[in-house]
């Protein structure tokens, strides 16, 4: 199914929209991250293409983080082919060529939190209904170190220690407090806004903001492809244990209580 993500380029400013488009809640499947890797690619080997914003098609929600479905109840294989993917996206996504923003227009927590994050800028629709941030925690899980490694480079070691720690979801005016998101704006003026940010970050040479934003990343990025195989191991043995699997099982089924 080649549908979960819309894109749409404009080849007079070198623009493109990714619109996440899986409802209900944009959950990050294997199938939701294929997608996703396939369409970064086509964009980052088309030169018309410069820089891309990333907003959701599902009211309320920018994405809900990875597909807990896809992590309990499966194969060993199964969770080494969806760490595969997990991983290939973040690589793409935080080493992009490309200027990348964010226009988070909803809720996005744990992996959600992570595409806003490895963006070069985040703009958050002010309503402080909307929550975002790392909370694993809160599931019994623990994110990755190169989740915590790019946390880290946005908001600083201390806000990132404590928040991992806490399993903490900001309402959209407490993330702007500590640069968890750069600015927040009326949902009607978030595209308008974006353009505007993204015109600012285009106005400069490429080679000269790419040297610039590699340099500023390859350390963790070469970090995670170095221990890339020890990172799956890792995720597979974790994520497979019985208390974890419980711990998982337990939140899904107070995400089904809270509904009643
Ligand atoms: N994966 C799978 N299904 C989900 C997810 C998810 N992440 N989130 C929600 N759903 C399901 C719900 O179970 C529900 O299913 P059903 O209709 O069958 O009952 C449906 O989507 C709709 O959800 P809600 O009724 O809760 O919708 P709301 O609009 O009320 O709330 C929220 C939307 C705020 C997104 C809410 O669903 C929520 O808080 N979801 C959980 C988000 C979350 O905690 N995600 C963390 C995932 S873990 C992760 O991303 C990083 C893991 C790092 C790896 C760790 C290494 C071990």
């Amino acid at each position: 199914s080649n549908n979960k993500i819309l894109v749409e380029l404009d080849e007079s400013s070198g623009v493109a929209m990714m619109k996440f488009k899986s409802p209900p809640v944009n959950s990050l499947s294997l199938d939701f991250l294929t997608e996703f890797c396939i369409s970064l690619e086509k964009l980052e080997n088309d030169r018309a293409c410069r820089g891309v914003i990333f907003a959701s098609a599902v009211p309320r929600i920018f994405s809900s983080g990875l597909d807990i479905t896809e992590m309990s109840g499966k194969s060993m294989e199964h969770y080494a082919e969806f760490w595969r993917a997990v991983q290939e996206m973040w690589l793409r996504l935080y080493g992009s060529n490309m200027v990348t923003i964010a226009a988070v227009n909803g809720s996005s927590p744990a992996g959600g939190c992570l595409v806003a994050l490895s963006c070069d800028y985040r703009i958050m629709v002010e309503n402080p209904k909307f929550s975002i941030g790392l909370n694993e925690a809160q599931l019994g899980i623990v994110a990755p170190f190169w989740f915590k490694d790019t946390f880290v480079n946005v908001v600083g070691h201390r806000i990132a220690e404590r928040s991992l720690q806490l399993g903490s979801l900001y309402p959209a005016p407490e993330a702007l407090k500590f640069g968890l998101v750069d600015e927040l704006v009326p949902e009607e003026k978030l595209q308008e806004k974006a353009m505007a940010v993204m015109a600012q970050w285009l106005a400069l040479p490429d080679h000269a903001r790419q040297l610039t934003k590699s340099m500023m990343r390859k350390a963790v990025l070469d970090r995670l492809v170095a221990h890339r195989e020890e990172d799956v191991q890792n995720f597979v043995s974790f994520i497979s244990k019985e208390s974890i699997q419980k711990s998982l099982r337990m939140y899904m089924e107070m995400l089904k209580k809270k509904k009643s």
